[in-house]
């Protein structure tokens, strides 16, 4: 028999894309339920073309789950995966409770398909949008060059954030549009805007970048940065690996780019690299910028692979290119890698 799947946070911005996900992929999956808060329970939604109402988050509502997906916030999932993994389930956790954790995998399958099965407390972890969003690609270059040094700048959607993003971005766009001396004099933008204490964000969106994503941490540093950092090392299994990065918060309401300065072991040249990207399966090289080819969020937005391009020897440093990536932040950087994770599980389940 196939196994059973739950969604918890079926009704969030991810959940309401791994829906459209699980629809589209492979069957592997016999019931599968959906599990949300109390205040979404009772609502119907789609998946795999059937209407299945959706249950309040409890105890057992998991039971007879076998894999169990979580894309809620970071207490919700520290509070319940645990539960589900103590009634039989393997928590698929797409927050940031336990990917740092050792005794917890953080998986791309790009990278470290092998580790799902390495889960004592059977809880796996999805990574940060932000930081997947690059690792199909660099983990087909860390293999074929060894990676050494990684200085990022990330261009991030405001999806990133859950439904209130896109709110946000949407109602401030039409608070500027038409008004066509705005962004001329300093703070016309901020006044123009709804009040920001409503605002997900700390500063303007629309006409606007911010470089502050996720939470401050001290030391001048974003909560995003650090992941960046610490979750590249345990993907890649890099834990000397010397990352910086600034992650900017722009007005795309779907998909993260990453300008990407990587330096490699041994001598690599744009050909080859570009020759090992276009083999990795699940990365897509765009890169004539003659012809204006290279990927743009508003291009690959709604698609699944990795997509890059730029790709060129950095000149005054040696072993390193800098390229730019882009991925969809709810597709590969979230419910498509959590989906791929929960079928690498689903696949033990075959034969019993
Ligand atoms: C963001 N990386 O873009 C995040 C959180 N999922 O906000």
């Amino acid at each position: 028999t196939k196994p059973t799947l739950a969604v918890v946070g079926a009704t969030g911005a991810v959940g309401t894309v791994m829906l459209e996900i699980l629809s589209g992929r492979p069957d592997v999956w016999g019931e599968i339920r959906l599990i949300a808060s109390a205040r979404s329970a009772g609502r119907r939604l789609r998946v795999r073309g059937e209407e299945v109402e959706v249950i309040a988050l409890s105890p057992e509502a998991f039971d007879g789950v076998d894999v169990a997906m979580f894309d809620v916030p970071d207490e919700v999932s520290a509070e319940w995966a645990p539960i589900a993994a103590s009634r039989g389930a393997v928590a698929v956790d797409n927050s940031g409770a336990f990917r740092m954790d050792p005794q917890v995998p953080l998986v791309v399958p790009e990278c470290n398909p092998e580790q799902v099965r390495e889960r004592p407390r059977g809880i796996i972890a999805n990574p940060n949008c932000t930081t997947l969003s690059m690792m199909a690609a660099l983990g087909a270059l860390h293999r074929a060059y060894g990676l050494r040094e990684l200085v990022v700048a990330s261009y991030q959607a405001v999806s990133g954030m859950g439904v209130s993003g896109p709110e946000r971005l949407y109602d401030e766009v039409e608070a500027v549009a038409g008004n066509r001396t705005l962004g001329t004099v300093a703070g016309d933008v901020r006044k123009a805007v709804p009040d920001l204490v409503d605002s997900p964000f700390p500063a303007p969106l629309a006409f606007n970048v911010v470089p502050a994503a996720g939470s401050y941490k001290g030391d001048g540093w974003f909560s995003e940065e650090l992941k960046v950092r610490n979750e590249s090392r345990k993907i890649l299994g890099i834990p000397d690996l010397k990352v910086s990065a600034t992650c900017v918060r722009v007005p795309v309401v779907t998909t993260h780019s990453l300008a990407v300065h990587a330096t490699f072991e041994r001598p690599v040249t744009v050909e080859e690299a570009r020759a090992v990207l276009d083999a990795a399966p699940t990365v897509v090289v765009l890169d004539d910028p003659e012809n204006g080819v290279f990927p743009t969020p508003a291009d690959v937005v709604g698609t699944d692979p990795t997509y890059v391009g730029r790709i060129r020897q950095a000149l005054d440093f040696p072993n390193t290119l800098d390229m730019f990536v882009c991925g969809d932040n709810l597709r590969k950087g979230a419910a498509l890698n959590t989906a791929e994770i929960a079928e690498l599980v689903a696949a033990e389940f075959q034969g019993r």
